[in-house]
């Protein structure tokens, strides 16, 4: 089916949902028109602030978001969540889960929320996550909260790029802390023990006290140690204060500008991989002298390490790289 995509593109400025979703799904798929369009919406980015919501499976991610959904929009803010499912390969299914645990929001016109299946994202998830975080700051939401499960080397790559990142634990696992991977710890900006209405939720506390005083990060912001019960909402006031004590923290020092930089300049490296393996996939399709070497290759007549070097040579060549 054709798309009219200057229509689609105006309804998106007009602030229609349906458009902020078809727009999503034409990118998430990697369509042609997602160039056009990410080109397009480009210009109106950077607003937003995005927080990342991590903490293993189950620990109370999606019912802690709603509250602290519902603190932000008590100040007016606008905000768009998105919810990275790692198990359902269905993006549908995982929506209509995460609507289920955030039905008190979800009738909300100021809120957006969608949920990005990890498996089978084309280019990857962290690239899509990437688009879609920028098209729903286009579309002007003020806050983007990204749930992610803190396990998956894909997830902690998301939450890393977020500006705010809050860790999740529980009490009653046993090695909490141990759980998490060691490099998901030190991501953390603010660590919050929800289901602190189970026992060992000071314990747990006292735990990650220890933790943050040991990983001297020499940084100007200590995370904060929080407790809450997400069921009741509990602490989710104190957690939504601190994580915009954060973001006026980042603006204030100046971290922020530098973060963004830094975020975007890795984000242009990305692109140009992905430019240039898409001409490379060009090149080789279709190219009898390609399937002939890998036909040698498999024969063991030949190996593959000269032949890439053979194959891109002529790409050294053109960018004067010696090897
Ligand atoms: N007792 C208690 N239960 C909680 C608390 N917070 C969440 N739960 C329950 O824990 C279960 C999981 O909550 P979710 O919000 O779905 O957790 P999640 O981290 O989003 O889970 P996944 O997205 O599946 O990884 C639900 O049954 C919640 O009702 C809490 O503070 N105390
Ligand atoms: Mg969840």
């Amino acid at each position: 089916m054709e798309i009219d995509l200057e229509k689609l593109l105006l309804d998106f400025m007009k602030g229609s949902i349906n458009a902020l979703a078809k727009i999503i799904t034409l990118v998430e798929n990697r369509a042609k028109e997602a160039n056009e369009v990410m080109k397009t919406l480009y210009p109106k980015t950077g607003h937003a602030y995005v927080v990342g919501i991590t903490g293993l499976p189950g620990s109370g991610k999606s019912t802690l978001t709603e509250k602290v959904v519902k603190e932000l929009r008590k100040q007016g803010l606008t905000v768009g969540i998105l919810a990275i499912d790692p198990t359902s390969p269905f993006t549908r299914g995982a929506m209509l889960g995460d609507r289920l645990r955030m039905q008190e929001v979800s009738n909300d016109p100021g809120v957006f929320i969608r949920s990005m299946a990890t498996r089978g994202a084309l280019g990857g998830l962290s690239r899509a996550t990437a688009d879609v975080i920028k098209i729903v700051d286009a579309f002007g939401k003020d806050i983007i909260l990204i749930e992610t499960v803190g396990v998956g080397q894909d997830e902690v790559e998301i939450v890393k790029t977020a500006d705010t990142v809050i860790l999740l634990s529980v009490p009653g696992l046993g090695d909490e802390i141990q759980v998490m991977k060691a490099g998901v710890m030190e991501i953390g900006d603010i660590f919050v023990v929800n289901k602190a209405d189970r026992e060992g939720a000071d314990r747990l506390v006292m735990e990650l006290q220890m933790m943050v005083d040991l990983s001297c990060r020499g940084g100007s912001w200590r995370p904060p140690i929080l407790e809450t019960i997400a069921t009741t909402g509990e602490g989710a006031r104190e957690l939504t204060e601190k994580v915009l004590a954060h973001k006026g923290h980042l603006q204030e020092s100046g971290i922020l500008t530098k973060k963004r930089s830094q975020r975007i300049r890795e984000e242009v490296i990305d692109l140009i991989e992905l430019e240039i393996a898409g001409y490379i996939h060009e090149i080789i399709k279709n190219n009898p002298s390609f399937d002939e070497a890998i036909e040698k290759i498999v024969a063991m007549e030949k190996e593959p390490y000269s032949f890439v070097r053979e194959i891109t040579a002529p790409l050294a060549a053109y960018f004067k790289i010696k090897r």
